[in-house]
């Protein structure tokens, strides 16, 4: 399987999850500026909606969309616990978060990321996303992870997009469970082993 990435952006939720299923994938950088795979491809021929991440798969079928890669790659792992069987409330619930963390978290980011974003939108946009992380910083005075007490699917997607408040000044601080969260997702040595493969954190430092 190939994962086509860019680091440090959503894929790096899919490729969390692989390691921590233990599933072995190639790795293909993405440019997302020129859409260029770092083989040397193009990009657009792989996923023509354009964003990472891209998973594809040995006889060549094209998956999208982090929350569905996601699933899919835990689902390859059964035994690894990072998702609970489909069908059951359990995975109605990881979904449920998963949803949470693509629509209200992930593209709760989005207008930041554009330098036009006028500043009073920014203002909207940062509140907005203060009141998501207060709401998960009450959940999370319960239980360590999102969906109980073990590390989990959406964990690796909800770890990434926290993760960006430190390109963006936000301070998660404020938030002292998400804060510790993050911290303890990533002191985790799967975790760890895909910042280092991003180059997102030194070598040394694992
Ligand atoms: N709907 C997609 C969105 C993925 C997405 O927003 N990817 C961002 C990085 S986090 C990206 O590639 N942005 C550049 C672009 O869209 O060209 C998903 O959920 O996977």
């Amino acid at each position: 399987m190939r994962l086509y990435y860019t680091p440090g952006t959503c894929s790096l939720a899919p490729h969390i999850v692989a390691r921590e299923a233990g599933l072995p994938l190639d790795l293909v950088k993405v440019d997302l500026a020129t859409k260029r795979a770092e083989d040397g491809g193009d990009y657009l021929a792989v996923n023509p909606k354009g964003p990472v991440p891209a998973l594809v798969l040995d006889d060549g079928f094209v998956l999208t969309e982090a929350a569905v890669v996601i699933q899919y790659l835990a689902d390859l792992a059964p035994q690894s616990g990072l998702l609970p069987p489909a069908g059951t409330r359990a995975r109605y619930v990881a979904q449920q978060w998963l949803n949470y963390v693509a629509t209200e978290l992930h593209k709760g980011f989005g207008p930041l990321w554009h330098k036009e974003t006028p500043a009073e939108m920014r203002a909207i946009v940062r509140a907005q996303l203060a009141d998501r992380f207060a709401f998960l910083d009450r959940e999370l005075a319960a239980r360590p992870y999102l969906t109980g007490n073990a590390f989990a699917a959406p964990d690796a997607y909800a770890f990434t997009v926290l993760s960006w408040g430190r390109y963006l000044s936000i301070d998660l601080a404020r938030w002292p469970n998400v804060a510790a969260y993050v911290d303890r997702i990533a002191a985790r040595s799967r975790v760890r082993e895909a910042l280092i493969a991003e180059g997102l954190i030194e070598a040394e430092a694992a």
